[in-house]
């Protein structure tokens, strides 16, 4: 839908390699607001969370130790087809299976370290955006919005 919300968030090792600016460039550059933006170096406990579906992979407990290793950029993005979009824009979750021109695609090259993540549903974006941001989110019209959308 027209207003749909996704919970975009830079990873580690996105952070540590300087990625944050081009990242965020591709959000805006494609016409998404940005509604949501903090640094945030997270508990093993809130990644066990957000990783819940997770929970007895063979990669889990390396998963948590990684994302807690460092801080992430938490972000909300909104738009037309905004989780979907966000997912094409991410690519796959192995960055040697993403196309040229995704971000992991461009910038990844390990499972275990593909930069960025993307909600893969409007559910899963819904809990994600409570649990990164119980504050809420800012609500501001984009005066540019008439120009991305007819
Ligand atoms: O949504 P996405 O990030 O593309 O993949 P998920 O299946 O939700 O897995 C979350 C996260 O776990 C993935 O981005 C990397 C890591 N992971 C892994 O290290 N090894 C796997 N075989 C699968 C996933
Ligand atoms: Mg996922």
């Amino acid at each position: 839908s027209v207003n749909e919300r996704t919970y975009i968030m830079i990873k580690p090792d996105g952070v540590q390699r300087n990625l944050v600016g081009k990242i965020i460039a591709r959000f805006e550059e494609r016409g998404y607001k940005l509604i949501a933006l903090k640094l945030v170096h997270a508990t093993p406990e809130h990644l066990e969370k957000h990783y819940e579906d997770l929970k007895g992979k063979g990669f889990f407990p390396g998963l948590i130790k990684y994302m807690a290793s460092g801080p992430v950029v938490a972000m909300v993005w909104q738009g037309l087809d905004a989780v979907k979009t966000g997912r094409v824009m991410l690519g796959a979750t192995n960055p040697l299976a993403s196309p040229i021109g995704s971000i992991r695609g461009d910038y990844a090259l390990s499972v275990g370290r593909n930069i960025c993540h993307g909600s893969d549903s409007v559910e899963s974006a819904e809990k994600e955006i409570a649990l990164w941001f119980p504050e809420g989110i800012v609500q501001w019209t984009s005066e540019l919005e008439p120009w991305v959308l007819e």
